[in-house]
């Protein structure tokens, strides 16, 4: 990405998607700040409006910046997007057109991890179904009955290996549970077995926690052939996105006692969640709330901030994303 030349004169910014207190507030006053919630309300602004955006602040995962958005916006020389994935937003094209892309790495990574351990030990355990029958009376009746699932009996296959997904393998370190996973290439750093070939992973353990990137090289890599290889005994925990898990395979797969349970923070169509995952005792369904932690939100919404005051500063965006690097800043 080459560098736009410096200017004195107000920059139009555009925060696309819902708007929150530090992005609506954080940008000084050599900003002006238009607002899109939706691609409708984008489309609602005035063609004048639009000819002069040079940021886009992309405020959440649901609404698509792809080409036809980016198309809008002639001017547009940045595109700073809230979360780590980035897959809304048409970041190859981006890169073919000139424009960086930034996410929000690093900062929500703990958070994230403590979720994933959270929802494996909550699927395992039963915490659900064990809460509800305390607050139905039941346990004056009798015992709960034991949990199949334990985490003192498992070997865990991370699908993925990067930030998240080591945050995620030092927790079950010290729980005591062993790591192996699977990603493209062996991850840098790090002692763990890696299994390049998915089936072969999914053979071996007999649970898998799913943290790679969405798209169109990652789409319905969790499919029925890795869950039969996963094995009756297998556990399913998905923070990932929900295209990377077939949701039907998973279905079918928890109907037939292919595998055992599943734990699952995303879906395919958000916030729509298949009735038949809902009325499962197995499964425990999460709201995409891997990051959603106030303090955790406010400091990926302060990212999203200063990624565009650096760029409009002359400075190097503190967070591109591969397909945008930054040269000459
Ligand atoms: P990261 O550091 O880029 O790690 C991604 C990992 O996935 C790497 O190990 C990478 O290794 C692997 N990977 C990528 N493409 C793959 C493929 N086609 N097949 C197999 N492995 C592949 O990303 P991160 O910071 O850990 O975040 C990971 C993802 O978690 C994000 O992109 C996002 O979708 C999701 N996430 C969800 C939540 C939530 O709220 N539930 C919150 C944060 C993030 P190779 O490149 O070697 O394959
Ligand atoms: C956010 C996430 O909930 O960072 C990510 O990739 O999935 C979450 O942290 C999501 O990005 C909100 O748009």
């Amino acid at each position: 990405m080459a560098a736009a030349p410096i200017s004195s004169e107000k920059v139009d910014l555009l925060i696309y998607g819902p708007l929150r207190p530090i992005l609506e507030t954080g940008f000084p006053d050599n900003f002006n700040v238009h607002k899109a919630e939706t691609r409708a309300d984008l489309e609602r602004l005035p063609a004048e409006v639009l000819g002069r955006i040079r940021g886009v602040a992309v405020t959440y995962h649901t609404v698509k910046t792809d080409a036809e958005v980016m198309a809008l916006l002639p001017k547009l020389e940045i595109v700073a997007s809230f979360g780590v994935g980035y897959d809304h937003v048409a970041a190859a094209h981006a890169g073919q057109h000139n424009i960086v892309v930034t996410n929000t790495p690093d900062v929500l990574t703990e958070e994230v991890a403590d979720v994933a351990l959270g929802l494996l030990i909550a699927t395992l355990r039963e915490f659900i179904t064990a809460d509800q029958y305390v607050r139905s009376g039941e346990w004056t009746r009798q015992n709960y009955p034991l949990s199949k699932g334990s985490l003192r009996d498992r070997k865990v296959g991370m699908v993925g290996m990067g930030r998240i997904g080591q945050a995620i393998a030092r927790r079950l370190d010290a729980s005591l549970v062993p790591v192996v996973y699977h990603s493209r290439k062996p991850a840098a750093g790090v002692a763990y077995q890696h299994y390049p070939d998915l089936i072969e992973m999914a053979k071996a353990v007999d649970t898998l926690v799913v943290i790679v990137p969405g798209g169109a090289g990652t789409n319905k890599m969790i499919n029925a052939e890795v869950l039969k290889a996963l094995g009756p005994r297998g556990v399913v925990v998905n923070v990932a996105r929900g295209s990377v898990v077939d949701e039907q395979a998973l279905i079918a797969a928890l109907k037939s006692g292919d595998i055992l349970a599943a734990g699952l923070d995303v879906f395919e169509k958000e916030p729509s969640v298949p009735a038949e995952l809902i009325g499962m005792k197995n499964v425990v369904v999460l709201p995409h709330i891997g990051s959603a932690s106030i303090v955790t939100r406010n400091a990926m919404d302060q990212l999203v901030v200063d990624n565009i005051k650096a760029w409009f500063a002359g400075k190097a965006p503190l967070t591109p994303v591969a397909e945008t690097p930054v040269k000459g800043r």
